[in-house]
């Protein structure tokens, strides 16, 4: 339940003391327990941002469910696009127990009002493109998303865990399917480099901002939100990343990337900034392409939402 118009000052300074001590002691808050309006409306912001991200995240991969390369790989890729979904399910499931509805969300991502990863608005140019963004974006995905399984809010770690173990999956087919690409000819291993040229300062950026300028990181940790700032959990991906790099025979498109003994890290060059910028604003190269997909995929499903409220009431 959030702050009611009935309590009391003295009553909030008691249900705030309240509501910290559960946070310092690491637990969690529940739909029900009382929570300041700002922790509540960060919540909302994150989670629906993080379930457009699945939903719209369908659209670059879907692009190649017609043209996979086999049956086996078909099959691959439409089990993991329709896990897509089911993540974007839950989080918006998690997202009305703070008291707002999937159709205003929903209409919110529609009319710019909320967004989505940044990510999902690079196009998909190759099948080489299937493999990068499972080893790149899911693998980012991962690394940004384990730890949310340990988030202050109780519905949303929980949907984490289960999103998590999915995309674990994700990641590997990814990356099976870059090393089968890998042992074959020549021209498929330029098309796997040519993929990872392409996405992999686009998988740094969906960290957020360096910390520096990230308004909300500072407020997101006080209250366990997050657990991690974008500049760590960057800094982990990187590190993760290389050796995988290796073992599959690519590299990636830095030069400033090395191995610093000192810091027992590796050291990395900064994704263009005003880029990133540029494309969460909206002007990315597919994201007016990727919200009329959307409205138009609302649209189309609007008798399946009337059928379903009439066949509810109906049975009431
Ligand atoms: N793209 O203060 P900051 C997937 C915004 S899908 C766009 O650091 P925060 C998958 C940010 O919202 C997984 N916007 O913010 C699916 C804020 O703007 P507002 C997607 C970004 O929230 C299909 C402003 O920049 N994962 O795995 O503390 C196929 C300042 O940022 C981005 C999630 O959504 C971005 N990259 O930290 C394959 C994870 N970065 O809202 C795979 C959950 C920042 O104040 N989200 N912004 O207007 C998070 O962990 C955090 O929200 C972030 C940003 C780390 C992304």
């Amino acid at each position: 339940m959030t702050a009611s118009p009935q309590v009391s000052a003295g009553d909030e300074t008691e249900l705030l003391a309240a509501f910290d001590a559960v946070i310092e002691r690491h637990e969690r808050i529940e739909p029900r327990d009382w929570m300041p309006e700002r922790y509540r409306s960060t919540l909302v912001r994150q989670i629906a941002q993080h379930a457009h991200s699945e939903i719209i995240g369908m659209q670059p991969e879907g692009n190649w469910i017609a043209r996979a390369p086999s049956l086996r790989r078909k099959a691959i890729l439409l089990a993991k696009v329709q896990d897509e979904a089911g993540h974007g399910l839950y989080l918006y499931s998690a997202c009305e127990t703070l008291g707002v509805s999937r159709d205003e969300l929903t209409r919110m991502l529609i009319e710019g009002r909320q967004k989505y990863s940044s990510i999902f608005n690079y196009p998909t140019l190759s099948y080489a493109d299937v493999g990068t963004i499972g080893w790149l974006v899911d693998g980012a995905a991962i690394c940004n998303q384990v730890p949310l399984c340990r988030t202050s809010y109780g519905p949303y770690g929980r949907a984490m865990i289960r999103v998590c173990k999915e995309e674990s999956f994700h990641q590997r087919q990814g990356y099976e399917l870059l090393a089968t690409m890998m042992r074959g000819t020549d021209e498929q291993r330029a098309m796997v480099q040519e993929s990872v040229d392409r996405f992999w300062w686009p998988a740094l950026m969906m960290f957020g901002p360096p910390d520096a300028d990230s308004p909300n990181t500072e407020q997101s940790m006080a209250w366990g939100i997050k657990r991690d700032t974008n500049d760590e959990l960057r800094q982990k991906f990187v590190d993760m990343s290389v050796p995988q790099a290796k073992a599959l025979g690519v590299t990636f498109p830095d030069p400033a990337l090395v191995w610093d003994e000192d810091r027992g890290h590796h050291d990395f060059g900064q994704p263009d900034w005003d880029e990133f910028t540029q494309v969460v604003k909206g002007g990315g190269p597919c994201n007016a392409q990727r919200i009329a997909h959307r409205a138009r995929a609302w649209d189309d499903g609007a008798w399946v939402r009337e059928a379903a409220t009439a066949f509810a009431q109906a049975d009431a």
